[in-house]
């Protein structure tokens, strides 16, 4: 039951905020679209950014590598022989002369016996002896500062080795400074690893940048998370972004205006057709003794935006384009249902008119519709009237004559409408076997008045009489009228005096009470009884 409202509340508010949600939907689909090709773009920048800073570090690093292996060259014929101050002398002129360098040292057992920046013999370090089995060794801290890392390339002779130390504090700096706020890593192929610290955190996940160094001694590396991209988006293309906003917002307003945009009345009248916007409203016809005997189709168009709209209004653009024949069908077909539903509550013989367009005499499709709905209820049930407005003249094409003859033939009366007000002729009348007549609201509306024409009154219940037709007065408003056309022999009325058009459910709620209040008065005890 919750769910039943809850799709029932979904359904009525897509269809009162359609156009808005269309308008929405462009617009986030553009807004998608921007974004996604924004994004995009400023990955390829980002991307490309992080190789170039990556080669920059790249070339950077291996000029300093470089120089070691300069440096060490130059510090191995000096391997194997004492260390002379004329050797200490050398190894601290190779080193000076190689800015990126601290030291250069020859290590041999356990000592580094002769350094660049010692005059006497150190113990060998459990760093150094590694650093000769794997050429580049970053070691976990140095003779001067424990806490601070340094660098080693060692090339070894036998069981000695040159050594240069490089400081991994400048290599930071340098890296901090080509990379800023991105972060780049050196791995040596040992896998040992130098960085410095970002306001990223190192992820695993993230697009990885990779490059070797020339002799595979080490890899600059880089990894792009999404925390990265978005704040590269964020600092560098916000003016973009904006603007892909704002062009989203325009088009969506753009398309709300569009799709607001009146159509032409033609387009609307197939939409609405389509929507079934067209509701067919009854209102009562009742009897000399006041009790509802039949009712009359009157079509409203409930428009989603302008809300009712009358038959005036719609009518002839309908019966222009031809419309009008599935609107008669959708209209007898939904008044079926709302009878058949609830049949027990109607008098046998119940009146029901529809009014009929010229238009609609010149081919069979109302009889096939009046064929459906005769066939639906027991036979006697309800009679089906065609109103026929007397305002426009039928020819006799031979079609119309036919509709008519095949109509009565299927039990179907024949009313002309708005009598009066066109050019009937008593011939008219005989032509077409006119069963009822209607006096039009017009006349209905002078009775009472000073210079009532009482005569023109007096005249159609004449010919009706004489005719043996039915007579039914249209637009009775109050107790004046009907008290004037009850003395005047007419039999069926209809008005506001009883009732305006009622939707159907209504309608038949009407004809429950009247149906409920009929068995009360027979089941009654009766005094004379
Ligand atoms: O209420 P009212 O304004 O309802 O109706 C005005 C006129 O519109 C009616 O007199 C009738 O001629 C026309 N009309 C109303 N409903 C229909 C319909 O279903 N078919 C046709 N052809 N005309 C209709
Ligand atoms: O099809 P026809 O022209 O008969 O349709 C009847 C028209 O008269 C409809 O437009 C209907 O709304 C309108 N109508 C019905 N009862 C009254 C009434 O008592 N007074 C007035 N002014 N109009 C009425
Ligand atoms: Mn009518």
């Amino acid at each position: 039951m919750t769910l039943t409202c809850k799709n029932w509340f979904l359904i009525r508010f897509v269809t009162c905020y359609k156009h808005f949600l269309l308008a929405m939907l462009l617009g986030l689909s553009v807004l998608t679209l921007g974004l996604g090709g924004i994004y995009l773009h400023g990955r390829s920048n980002l991307e490309d950014l992080v190789k170039e800073k990556a080669t920059i570090a790249n070339a950077l690093f291996q000029n300093t590598i470089d120089e070691a292996h300069v440096a060490i060259n130059k510090a191995t014929p000096l391997l194997g022989a004492a260390c002379t101050p004329a050797t200490a002398a050398e190894l601290k002129r190779i080193s000076v002369l190689s800015p990126n360098i601290r030291t250069v040292n020859l290590v041999k057992d356990d000592y580094i016996y002769c350094s660049s920046l010692f005059s006497k013999a150190l113990k060998r370090n459990a760093n150094t002896r590694i650093a000769g089995d794997s050429h580049l060794f970053l070691a976990t801290h140095n003779y001067f500062n424990p806490n601070e890392k340094i660098l080693f390339l060692s090339s070894a002779v036998g069981e000695t080795y040159a050594i240069a130390s490089i400081d991994v504090q400048y290599i930071k700096k340098t890296l901090k400074t080509i990379g800023q706020k991105i972060p780049l890593t050196i791995t040596l192929n040992n896998q040992q690893r130098v960085t410095y610290a970002t306001s990223y955190s190192e992820t695993e996940d993230g697009t990885l940048i990779a490059l070797n160094s020339r002799d595979d001694e080490f890899t600059i590396s880089s990894r792009i998370s999404q925390t990265m991209y978005l704040d590269y988006m964020l600092s560098h293309l916000y003016i973009s972004m904006s603007l892909c906003v704002i062009i989203a917002i325009v088009i969506s307003i753009n398309g709300y205006r569009q799709l607001k945009r009146p159509r032409s009345l033609q387009e609307e009248l197939r939409r609405a057709v389509k929507e079934n916007e067209f509701l067919p409203y009854l209102q009562p016809i009742v009897n000399h003794q006041g009790r509802v005997c039949g009712a009359e189709i009157l079509m409203r168009w409930h428009h989603p935006n302008q809300g009712f709209i009358m038959p005036d209004l719609f009518i002839p653009l309908a019966e222009d384009t031809g419309l009008i024949n599935v609107m008669t069908t959708q209209a007898l077909t939904s008044v079926k249902s709302y009878l058949l539903q609830n049949h027990q509550y109607l008098p046998d013989g119940f009146h029901l008119a529809i009014n009929i367009s010229p238009c609609q005499c010149n081919d069979l499709l109302f009889y096939k519709d009046c064929l459906s709905f005769m066939s639906a209820f027991p036979e006697g049930k309800v009679k089906l009237v065609a109103e026929l407005t007397e305002r426009e003249f039928i020819k006799d094409t031979g079609h119309a004559a036919l509709l008519f003859e095949k109509l009565h033939n299927l039990g179907v009366q024949i009313a002309l409408d708005d009598f009066g007000t066109g050019h009937s002729s008593l011939a008219y009348i005989n032509q077409f076997n006119i069963d009822i007549i209607k006096i039009d609201k017009s006349f209905t509306h002078l009775i009472g008045s000073v210079d009532m024409p009482s005569h023109i009154v007096d005249n159609v219940v004449d010919l009706a009489n004489r005719l043996n037709i039915d007579v039914v007065a249209e637009g009775v408003e109050n107790a004046t009228q009907e008290t004037y056309l009850k003395q005047h022999n007419i039999q069926f009325f209809q008005g506001y005096l009883y009732d305006k058009p009622l939707p159907p459910a209504i309608f038949m709620q009407k004809m429950k009470e009247q149906s409920h209040g009929q068995k009360r008065l027979q089941a009654a005890p009766s005094f004379e009884g």
